[in-house]
């Protein structure tokens, strides 16, 4: 027994021995080097616009990162950062001296006509991506409630149906473009989709309305993660739709008519 005691003593002695020399010898990582390894979130209210914007960013409420998986944070990032950022520079220069410059942007899209491309492009682009992430957030997703939701089964029969029609609309716009639920001239509900940044508050809009929800299916939109899938995208979109925001915008859209 006593020698056993004196062979654990001993055993254990070695491995202590060697694991202290172990430790001399290989390099640990500083606590500074492992942190450089842990992916950093830029913030959006980091991002400035040129000077004396007319325009102002919308100030997004959420992260990038929050709206993992079903958009990943890198997507988030460049779609509000580069992206958002260009259109409402470029937005604020087309304006500049014209008599666009004293309107509102719903304003300048009704009255903008089609030839002007420079403010289909940006006009649009700021205020499709306005609604775009307002109308997204964390942990939302399921299904409208209250008066919308009524609105939904009344127009569409089911929310079912509407989702159906909304992702068959997203799906089929070719190449890039928007997907919408708009409120038409006489308050009805209906689903519709534009090319490009064209939006149906335009002249040229095949379906005019007030938009409640939109998604953007420009690949910026999507492709760093999902690259081919646009369906798996618009499929995942409707865990991040804030019906919040959307019944809000629904119930302020038809108190004014
Ligand atoms: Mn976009």
């Amino acid at each position: 027994m006593k020698n056993l005691v004196f062979y654990v003593f001993v055993l254990t002695t070695l491995l202590v021995g060697c694991n202290t020399k172990k430790l001399i010898e290989v390099e640990v990582p500083l606590p500074e080097e492992a942190s450089t390894t842990v992916v950093k979130v830029n913030n959006p209210d980091d991002v400035k616009l040129d000077e004396n914007s007319i325009f102002e960013l919308y100030k997004l409420p959420y992260k990038y990162d929050a709206l993992e998986p079903n958009i990943d944070t890198k997507t988030m990032e460049v779609h509000y950062s580069k992206h958002y950022l260009g259109y409402t520079n470029n937005l604020n220069k087309a304006i500049i001296g014209t008599e666009f410059e004293k309107l509102t942007i719903e304003e300048i899209l009704n009255k903008l006509t089609p030839d002007n491309s420079v403010l289909r492009n940006n006009a649009g682009g700021y205020y499709n991506h306005n609604l775009f992430w307002e109308i997204m957030a964390p942990n939302k997703g399921g299904e409208p409630t209250g008066t919308l939701n009524k609105a939904i089964i009344a127009d569409f029969g089911s929310y079912q149906v509407f989702l159906e029609s909304f992702n068959e609309a997203a799906s089929k716009q070719f190449g890039a473009g928007w997907a919408w639920l708009i409120i038409d001239k006489t308050g009805k509900l209906q689903v519709t989709s534009t090319p490009n940044q064209d939006n149906p508050l335009m002249q040229n809009a095949t379906l005019k309305g007030k938009p409640i929800l939109c998604i953007d299916v420009w690949e910026h939109a999507y492709y760093l993660k999902y690259q081919n899938k646009r369906k798996d995208y618009i499929t995942n979109f409707v865990n991040v739709i804030n019906w919040d925001m959307v019944s809000k915008k629904y119930e302020a859209a038809i108190s004014e008519k």
